[in-house]
C-alpha cells in the first residue's frame, strides 16, 4: 500500500502514477446521501467509476475511512460511502485524520488538496459549491472556490449548484484568478440548465485545457482550472419551470431558518419531488456525462 503526503492511493492509483497512465479523481460528498438519494447514489457511483474506467482511466474516488485519507477505494467500501452522513470539506481533513472518523464523505474542497497532494493532475464532480444567495448576511461562501485557487488541478463540473448565486460565484472565481473554462459553450452552465447566460471562455478539445494548465502552473500560477461542461441537451430541465422552482424552495429554506451545510440536502430534496423525480436522472446523466469529458483531459495529459 502506497502512501503520498499522507494519502493512501488505491494498488490501482498507485500503479496507474508509476506508469503515467491517466486517473481521474472522484469526489464522494455527491455519492452519499448528502449528494443524491438513495438508491440513485449508488447508481451514480457505479455510472461514473464504470464509464471512466471504460474509457481507458483510473477512478479514484477521495474520502475518509478509518482516519485515512483516501484516493481510490475498493468496491468493498461503497457501502461506506453510499451510507455516509459526514461531509468533510478541506478544513475538515486534518481533523477527520487526528479524530480517526470512521468515514467521511469529501466536498469539493477536500477532493482537491488529496488529488493534488498525490499528483492527480484530473477532478470530476457534478457541480462545485459556490456562493449562496444572501452571502451579504451569511458569509456562506464554499470553501471550494478557495480551493480551486490553491490547488493545481483541472475540475470538471456542470457548474456551480444551481440555487447559488452564479453571477457572484463567477464574480469570486474571477477575483481568486481561476480560469474558468466552457467546454464546447461561450457560457457558465447551471448544473440541470445548460445556459446560464454568464459568459465564459470556450474551448472546443481537451488539448486547450492542458495548455491552459500548463501555461497557468509554467507561470507560477498556484490555482487549478475550472471546466463547466452542459448537461446532455435530452437531459435539461425546463429552465423557466425550473429557475422558479428554485426561488420558491429557496424562500422556503429561508423561511424554515435552514442555512449552512444544511441547505443542499433540503434543496435537492425539495427539486426531486417537485420535479417528480426527474432532476435524480438529470443529475446521473451530467455526472457520467462530465466523467466522460474528465477522461478525455486525463488522457490528454499523457500526450504531451
Ligand atoms: N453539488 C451537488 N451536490 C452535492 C454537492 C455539490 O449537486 O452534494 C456537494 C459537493 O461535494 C460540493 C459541496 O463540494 O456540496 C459544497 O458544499 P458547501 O456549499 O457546503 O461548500
Ligand atoms: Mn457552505
Amino acid at each position: 500500500m502506497e502512501r503520498v503526503r499522507n494519502v493512501r492511493l488505491s494498488d490501482d492509483v498507485s500503479r496507474a502514477l508509476a506508469e503515467d497512465k491517466p486517473v481521474v479523481a472522484l469526489e464522494s460528498t455527491v455519492f452519499s446521501t448528502l449528494g443524491l438519494p438513495k438508491p440513485a447514489n449508488a447508481d451514480a457511483l457505479e455510472r461514473c467509476t464504470s464509464t471512466i474506467e471504460e474509457n481507458g482511466a483510473v477512478a479514484a474516488v477521495t474520502a475518509v475511512i478509518d482516519g485515512e485519507l483516501r484516493l481510490g477505494i475498493t468496491e468493498s467500501e461503497w457501502g461506506d460511502i453510499l451510507n455516509c452522513k459526514t461531509k468533510v470539506a478541506s478544513r475538515d481533513l486534518p481533523f477527520a485524520s487526528a479524530e480517526g472518523i470512521r468515514v467521511g464523505a469529501t466536498t469539493v474542497s477536500a477532493s482537491l488538496a488529496i488529488a493534488e497532494a498525490a499528483g492527480v493532475k484530473v477532478f470530476c464532480t457534478g457541480g462545485i459549491g459556490g456562493v449562496h444567495h444572501g452571502y451579504q448576511e451569511t458569509g456562506d461562501l464554499s470553501a471550494d472556490l478557495y480551493a480551486l485557487a490553491r490547488h493545481r488541478v483541472v475540475c470538471i463540473s456542470a457548474g456551480a449548484k444551481v440555487f447559488l448565486d452564479l453571477r457572484r460565484t463567477m464574480e469570486v472565481l474571477e477575483s481568486l484568478g481561476v480560469p474558468v473554462l466552457g467546454w464546447k459553450t461561450d457560457n457558465f452552465p447551471a448544473f440541470y440548465i445548460r445556459n446560464s447566460k454568464l459568459p465564459i471562455t470556450q474551448v472546443n478539445n481537451a488539448e486547450t485545457v492542458v495548455k491552459v494548465f500548463r501555461n497557468a502552473s509554467a507561470l507560477g500560477l498556484p490555482q487549478g482550472v475550472l471546466v463547466g461542461v452542459p448537461i446532455p441537451k435530452e437531459h435539461q430541465l425546463d429552465p423557466e419551470s425550473t429557475w422558479s422552482l428554485i426561488d420558491d424552495t429557496l424562500a422556503e429554506a429561508k423561511k424554515f431558518g435552514i442555512s449552512g451545510p444544511g441547505v443542499t440536502p433540503f434543496i435537492l430534496e425539495a427539486l426531486a419531488k417537485s420535479t417528480k423525480g426527474e432532476s435524480v436522472p438529470a443529475n446521473l446523466a451530467l455526472l457520467e456525462n462530465n466523467a466522460r469529458a474528465a477522461v478525455e483531459i486525463a488522457k490528454q495529459f499523457q500526450q504531451e
